[in-house]
């Protein structure tokens, strides 16, 4: 564990949007990791996941400065998921995706060590034991993210909406609304299968109340659908040097003795 924290903080400290220093949690319960197949193991009480979401509940899509955010007005349960591994009802917050400068890596998670070009994550909160985002984040069971991998394939027709209202927002800090986008238009056919282990966030404050659930199928995106996340700017617009928005994942972490379960055998 401790070595890959000693990563981890170098990887923190050349961050562009990590600049201070920080309070790294506990540590035994951080996230990304890589997903071994043959290590996890099935739980036939895993049951399906159960998202319901209401494109209505579509707000803005912002830049802010690590990736672009797609928030959802979480004032009520409007765009929820339970079931699956969760004892609870989750309210979705935003998504956002991490990437890489090549279709050679970019996702957080890995499977088996194997690297997708990038990773969707859906943040949601548990809405039955509080009442605020804020609030959750630094509770056990507070957070619930759905990881979903990117395969560069044909294009993807409801990922190309989304695409299009970048070039709006390429500068670090630039918003713009964004309506009726369905959220659950990116998750596989088939979200059964997934994988789940408990977690943090992985961009700061890094609290280590996240339960993951990692879909086995990925979706297939096109190289120029990527190629559109990658023209995205780490920088804001007075800045004199522009960085392209590219490589934000964070290191893997060390599974420090925690189980993967899976909901498929
Ligand atoms: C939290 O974690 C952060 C997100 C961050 C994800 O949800 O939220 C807050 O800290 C809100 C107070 O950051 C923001 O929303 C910026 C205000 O998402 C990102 O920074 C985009 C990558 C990270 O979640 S994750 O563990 O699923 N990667
Ligand atoms: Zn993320």
């Amino acid at each position: 564990c401790c070595r890959m924290k000693e990563a981890a903080e170098h990887n923190m400290k050349m961050h562009p949007m990590w600049q201070e220093p920080l309070a790294i949690p506990g540590g035994d319960r951080q996230s990304p990791i890589d997903i071994v197949v043959r290590k996890s193991v099935y739980d036939s009480e895993l049951k399906p996941l159960v998202t319901d979401y209401d494109p209505q509940t579509c707000q803005q899509i912002w830049n802010n400065g690590y990736s672009f955010l797609v928030e959802y007005d979480d004032t009520t349960d409007k765009s929820t998921v339970k079931g699956g591994p969760l004892q609870d009802k989750y309210r979705l917050c935003q998504f956002h995706f991490h990437w890489g400068e090549s279709n050679a890596w970019g996702s957080e998670h890995t499977v088996d060590r194997k690297l997708f070009p990038a990773e969707l994550h859906l943040v949601h909160w548990n809405s039955d034991k509080y009442s605020l985002f804020e609030e959750a984040v630094m509770e056990e069971n507070g957070l619930a993210v759905i990881g979903v991998f990117l395969k560069v394939g044909k294009r993807h027709e409801g990922l190309q909406k989304l695409v299009d209202a970048l070039p709006a927002i390429r500068h670090k800090n630039s918003v713009v609304d964004f309506n009726r986008f369905d959220p659950a238009c990116l998750l596989p056919s088939n979200t059964d299968d997934y994988w789940t282990y408990h977690g943090s966030l992985t961009t700061p404050p890094l609290t280590e109340s996240v339960t993951w659930m990692v879909m086995k199928q990925h979706i297939e995106v096109s190289h120029e659908q990527l190629a559109v996340f990658r023209s995205l700017l780490f920088t804001s617009a007075d800045e004199e040097v522009q960085k392209g928005m590219v490589n934000n994942f964070r290191v893997q972490q060390s599974q420090c003795g925690r189980t993967v379960r899976s909901s498929f055998s």
